[in-house]
């Protein structure tokens, strides 16, 4: 069993409490290692540490903190192996993805934000014959920075690295699911030297690490990814503390394939925007409104072309879909298609877990369920209403742009869409009506790190990256000097 500890005050240290949650690896059922049960005394020690660090942190030189944050991306890519096999171990995920997307990613962020810093500017505005404003962006403090278990180390750098190059000093939990490249981050954090107490990682259950976080009167703003159901807990323990809140939360969004799309190259980018990590991206698109004129053509290419997905071992190089991230997700994705077909769904494919047959004896106890695709439901239904976070998705006929505008837009959340068109007036037309943060057009996951980054409605509060995390991470203070 691998023992992974917090990292508190510089050091790799035991939770307090000497208690350890089983790490379980979704392909195989079978626990590998053990991740600290920690507790709000832990939390109150990462306090204690990042207060202590912030003094000399906030008055680091930018070049110097630059510096820091590109030797922990270079550190993270010396170990690229270790990395990539510790998040798909962890996650599920195939190793292929890991290797592409999550951890070359972790290392842009802190690549991205190390250069942000050195170029961050503040506005000052003029008051002819009277004076100049001048704004300050400051660091804030000590802030929290929570993170889910679908994309870890990804979305854990993506808030630490702002939080750290703006100054800040960080108290920072990763899910309890997925700790493992979390750990593997602290490490690398000690090997290039990063001050004591300027990160802390803090392991163990949301309710109570988390909880503690947030509840922590010293810590001054929250980032969190994760549900919607828990970030209304967080808003509701922040709000009435006035912490500064950036909430990134649930989605359930849209792919709007018109008839005059590029009907190959969509089906195949619809595919992997519906079942990339196994559906488990915020990002996914999950219901897809295919326009009446080529809705049984498109059904019957994109069917086609998921039933030729791979589901299995995520080591393996030719899968395609790895394993549910745990056995109770496993079984909440289960329910909901259960529910699709109580709703009088049909199921197109999938609809099941994965079979015996279809599995090696490395995996026949992980938790794999085969890409599903549902059609007869109705777009206000339960089924096509709420997230379920997995590899589902539902298709639905339109006839007009009002009516797609009009079902797209009818659910409580707004992360993202994709719009599938030729039509240029009607794909900029559609995108500046769609409840959505992120609208992609003829295309799905294209991220440009300066870009903002979030939802509206139930999707969330406030924006990531660019210009937005940095503004999000520092106070701005206006100064005005009489001329
Ligand atoms: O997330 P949680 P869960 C959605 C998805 C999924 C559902 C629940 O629909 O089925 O959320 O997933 C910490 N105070 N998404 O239960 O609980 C927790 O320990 C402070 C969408 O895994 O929201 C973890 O570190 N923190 C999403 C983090 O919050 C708390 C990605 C997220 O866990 C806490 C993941 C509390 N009271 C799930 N309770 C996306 N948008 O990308 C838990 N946590």
């Amino acid at each position: 069993m691998i023992q992974l500890l917090n990292y508190i005050n510089g050091s790799l240290t035991e939770p307090l409490s000497k208690q350890y949650i089983n790490n379980i690896e979704p392909a195989t059922g079978q626990a590998y290692s053990h991740c600290p049960d920690s507790d709000e005394r832990d939390v109150q020690l990462a306090y204690e540490a990042a207060k202590n660090a912030f003094e000399s942190w906030s008055k680091t030189p930018l070049e110097e903190r630059m510096l820091m944050l590109m030797r922990i991306a270079d550190g993270i890519e010396k170990r690229m192996d270790e990395f990539v096999a510790a998040e798909s171990k962890d996650n599920g995920k195939p190793l292929k993805l890991a290797r592409a997307v999550d951890i070359p990613r972790a290392v842009s962020n802190f690549r991205f934000y190390a250069s942000a810093i050195q170029h961050f500017a503040s506005e000052s505005h003029q008051m002819p014959g009277v004076g100049v404003n001048y704004t300050l962006r400051q660091p804030i403090g000590v802030v929290g920075c929570i993170s889910p278990w679908n994309l870890p180390l990804y979305l854990f750098s993506w808030k630490i690295a702002p939080a750290l190059a703006t100054g800040n000093c960080v108290v920072a939990k990763p899910s309890e699911i997925t700790p493992y490249t979390a750990y593997l981050l602290s490490q690398v954090c000690i090997a290039v030297g990063l001050p004591k107490g300027v990160l802390n990682i803090v392991h163990g259950l949301g309710s109570k690490v988390g909880q503690a976080i947030v509840e922590h009167d010293g810590i001054k703003a929250i980032s969190f990814t994760g549900g919607t159901e828990t970030g209304k807990r967080i808003a509701a323990t922040a709000a009435p503390m006035f912490k500064k809140l950036s909430l990134e939360l649930g989605g359930k969004n849209p792919t709007l394939v018109f008839a005059d799309c590029d009907f190959e190259e969509t089906v195949k980018q619809v595919v992997t925007a519906s079942f990339s990590n196994q559906g488990e991206i915020c990002l996914c698109g999950s219901r897809i409104f295919v326009e009446k004129s080529i809705y049984e053509k498109f059904r019957e290419a994109f069917v086609t072309r998921v039933k030729t997905l791979k589901v299995g071992d995520p080591n393996d190089a030719d899968s395609n879909l790895g394993a549910i991230v745990s056995e109770q997700h496993k079984n909440k994705i289960l329910s909901y298609i259960q529910l699709a077909k109580e709703e009088g769904g049909k199921i197109l494919c999938g609809g099941e877990e994965l079979g015996a047959d279809q599995r090696s004896d490395r995996v026949k106890n992980g938790y794999f369920i085969s890409p599903t695709v549902i059609d007869g439901l109705s777009y206000t239904c339960q089924t096509n209403q709420e997230e379920i976070f997995g590899p589902v998705v539902t298709l639905t006929p339109f006839e007009s742009e009002e009516e797609v505008l009009m079902m797209a837009n009818s659910v409580k959340y707004g992360l993202s869409a994709t719009i599938w068109t030729n039509d240029l007036k009607r794909a900029h037309r559609v995108a500046e009506k769609i409840e959505a943060g992120i609208v992609w057009i003829n295309s799905w996951l294209v991220r440009d790190l300066r870009t903002p980054f979030g939802g509206v409605k139930a999707s969330g509060v406030g924006r990531e990256g660019g210009w937005e995390a940095m503004r999000f991470f520092t106070e701005p203070k206006n100064v005005f000097v009489k001329t």
